[in-house]
């Protein structure tokens, strides 16, 4: 049996729930501002000057009541995209919604990046809304654990909204469990419209709600409001509010609502929705039941109604010309904000010079060290992820050794640190990399680990379509510089299928990202310190056979040493052919270049070791092969699509005068890791293979 509903407050004495005439008319306006917007943009659209249309219709009424109980500038709001009159209340004018419906450069959400309705303010804490339905909670959350941990005593509250559609996907669960573990300060407001597009939501959610389904979380506020009532929402919203506030964990509000027009200018809802059933809908519709109370009530007269409808028009139409001036995007600015100009990674500024001191250490230990450095350095820095911890029951901490990661690598650092620095998450990617981004869009640095690189799938819409494009959508008005370690590779005798992955080449492909990884403790120390210094979403990829080799040991270079980004190391000079790898065949490369060197003795190799990927050292690349007029190139991930194919056609591009031979590429079979150890010998590259084809390509 679920739970029973959190009572609601009693409000008998307060007439309209505490709200003033002041308020209410507010409201009043920011419904009819918002309907009319969405009428004058669903004519523009009709008219070929926008391009894309939804709307906020039936929604109204619960959003002018959210605008009524955040606090605008003090509170963080994640919008969805029906949230207009929401958006109006906190402050987002007429005019800056039309400039992003017509696509305008000057659209100060976006630049005219993204489609209209996709919010985004800084000045308000209207966090850049993206168009995946569900990723918002996650962030959320990070935002309401960064309120928590810069602001203690501020009793920030963190509003994520959406609709009910959108509480099927995963993140919505891993956001609500992360959010009563911690017990942190986010209101979840779900616009139940009943449909999900076409999808009603009987078949959408078991049982057709989604409050007696979240009955078992401790510590979360269940209410339910009437959506289409200003007054209901508001008693709803604002206990909901005071809840958060007193630190007694998040609220989940749902709020039923109509959807008067179609999903968007997309859909035609007469293609599922019966005549009764839009007829029983347009009865509860906002738009024309709160002006009425409000007339009934006294709180406006005919005239007054008249005058402020007067005015919205008047303020549409005023806007509407002004905006249909507007130029577009500036021509040649697309590649504007992928990434920071505040900071440049790979720029003289990220290039020290080591200070060695100590015996020679790992690439574990040395990378466990350079989090410790950073971590004293900078406050901000918080390490999470599964595992990463010493012990769970921090009380306990004198009495063991402390695990620190599956690897190791963040060892010590809660015990050095607190558990507010360094502290474990659930088993949820998704949740570790969302949470992330929402930290770092308020100005922490999250250092977080996904465990297995074989399990980085389910943080990878988070990854790709939030990380990677946050600043970019937003025209640099959020971003979230972040670290994101993450342990990949095989050569692990037995590691199999699911602890032997690469693909990198799915992070290099995805614009606004860094990725890193290192060969030795030496780079991995001064790469890191770049990661976790710059201004941008690094993945950091950390190849697990590498952690504990012996011939990649390093004394440590020192608590400043940064290596920048996109700068190749010469492994080794030569001259009649260029090997360009990375990561753990680095060192089968090298053994292979000194078999056949010490076979062919006139022969010599340059051996190149990229360590970033994104970007890479072409220059590098080119100034070798334009030397040695022959290019191989070696990877751990398989040869189909993979980061060789990419370097191999740029060659052929721009050096195909300079080369004697065909480019090749030397790569694992397009399969998986096998768990035998005669398999995975046959699957990756080997050194034997590696000379055979230095070799082959030297007598060309
Ligand atoms: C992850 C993801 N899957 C699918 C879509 C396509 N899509 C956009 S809106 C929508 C329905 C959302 O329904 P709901 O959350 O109830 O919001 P409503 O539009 O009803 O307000 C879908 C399936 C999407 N944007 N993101
Ligand atoms: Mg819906």
């Amino acid at each position: 049996m679920s739970a029973p509903l959190s009572p609601a407050i009693a409000s008998a004495s307060q007439p309209y729930e505490g709200l003033s005439r002041h308020d209410l008319i507010r409201a009043c306006r920011a419904i009819q501002l918002s309907r009319r917007l969405d009428d004058r943009e669903i004519m523009l659209k009709r008219q070929n000057r926008i391009f894309f249309q939804v709307s906020a219709a039936g929604h109204e009424a619960v959003q002018a009541a959210a605008g009524l109980a955040v606090r605008t500038g003090h509170d963080w709001v994640y919008p969805y995209y029906r949230d207009r009159a929401l958006c109006l209340m906190h402050g987002v004018t007429a005019e800056q919604m039309l400039l992003q419906a017509v696509g305008a450069g000057s659209d100060p959400a976006s630049g005219g990046r993204q489609m209209p309705s996709h919010w985004s303010s800084p000045d308000l804490n209207i966090v850049s809304a993206s168009s995946p339905t569900g990723t918002q909670y996650l962030q959320a959350v990070g935002c309401a654990h960064a309120s928590r941990y810069l602001n203690p005593a501020g009793n920030e509250v963190t509003l994520v909204c959406s609709g009910e559609g959108a509480t099927s996907e995963g993140e919505f669960w891993e956001a609500l469990s992360a959010a009563c573990l911690d017990k942190l300060p986010v209101v979840f407001l779900v616009e139940d419209n009943g449909w999900a597009i076409s999808v009603p939501v009987e078949k959408q959610t078991p049982g057709g709600d989604i409050l007696p389904l979240a009955a078992g979380f401790p510590g979360l506020l269940r209410l339910e409001a009437d959506g289409c009532d200003v007054i209901d929402s508001y008693r709803a919203l604002r206990q909901a509010f005071q809840h958060c506030r007193a630190g007694q964990g998040p609220a989940l509000v749902r709020a039923n609502v109509i959807r008067p027009y179609s999903h968007s200018l997309s859909d035609d809802e007469t293609q599922y929705k019966t005549k009764a059933q839009i007829e029983e809908d347009s009865r509860r519709d906002c738009a024309i039941r709160f002006p009425e109370f409000l007339l009934r009530e006294g709180i406006l007269d005919p005239h007054g109604l008249q005058l402020l409808f007067h005015e919205v028009e008047q303020e549409i139409q005023q806007a509407t010309d002004r905006v249909l001036r507007e130029p577009p995007p500036e021509p040649g600015s697309a590649l504007r904000f992928l990434y920071s100009e505040k900071a440049n990674p790979t720029s003289q500024d990220f290039d020290t010079e080591p200070q060695f001191s100590g015996d020679p250490r790992t690439m574990v230990d040395t990378i466990n060290l350079t989090l410790a450095e950073e971590m004293t350095r900078d406050s901000r820095i918080i390490v999470f992820g599964e595992d990463v911890a010493d012990c769970g029951y921090p009380e306990n901490l004198d009495q063991v050794k402390g695990k620190g990661g599956v690897f190791k690598a963040t060892l010590n650092l809660q015990r050095r640190f607190g558990p507010e620095r360094c502290f474990n998450t659930p088993i949820a990617e998704a949740a570790i990399a969302g949470r992330a981004i929402g930290m770092a869009t308020r100005g922490l640095k999250p250092v977080a680990e996904i465990q297995f690189f074989d399990y980085l799938w389910p943080a990878m819409m988070q990854i790709r379509d939030e990380m990677a494009t946050l600043r970019w959508r937003s025209n640099n008005g959020f971003s979230c510089p972040l670290v994101l370690r993450v342990p990949i590779g095989g050569y692990l005798t037995g590691g199999a299928i699911y602890h032997s992955q690469c693909g990198e080449v799915l992070l290099t492909h995805i614009p606004g990202l860094r990725v890193a990884m290192p060969s030795s403790a030496l780079d991995a120390c001064g790469l890191l310190r770049t990661a976790v210094r710059c201004d941008d979403p690094v993945l950091f990829l950390e190849h697990k056979k590498l952690y504990r080799e012996a011939y990649n040991r390093s004394p440590h270079p020192g608590p400043d040493y940064l290596i920048p980004f996109g700068k190749a190391r010469i492994v080794k000079a030569g001259a009649n052919l260029t090997l360009v790898t990375y990561g753990a065949t680095v060192q089968k490369s090298l053994q292979g270049v000194l078999q056949v060197e010490q076979k062919f003795p006139e022969a010599t190799v340059e051996l190149i070791d990229l360590r970033t990927l994104a970007p890479y050292d072409w220059e590098s690349i080119a100034a070798s092969v334009t030397k040695t007029s022959r290019l191989l190139i070696v990877h751990e991930d398989v040869l189909s699509f993979g980061f060789g194919a990419e370097i191999a056609a740029r060659v052929a591009d721009e050096l195909f005068d300079c080369l004697d031979a065909p480019v090749r590429r030397l790569a694992a079979l397009d399969t998986w890791v096998g768990y035998s150890p005669s398999l995975e010998d046959e699957i990756l590259p080997q050194t034997a293979g590696i000379a055979r084809e230095i070799e082959r390509l030297l007598r060309y």
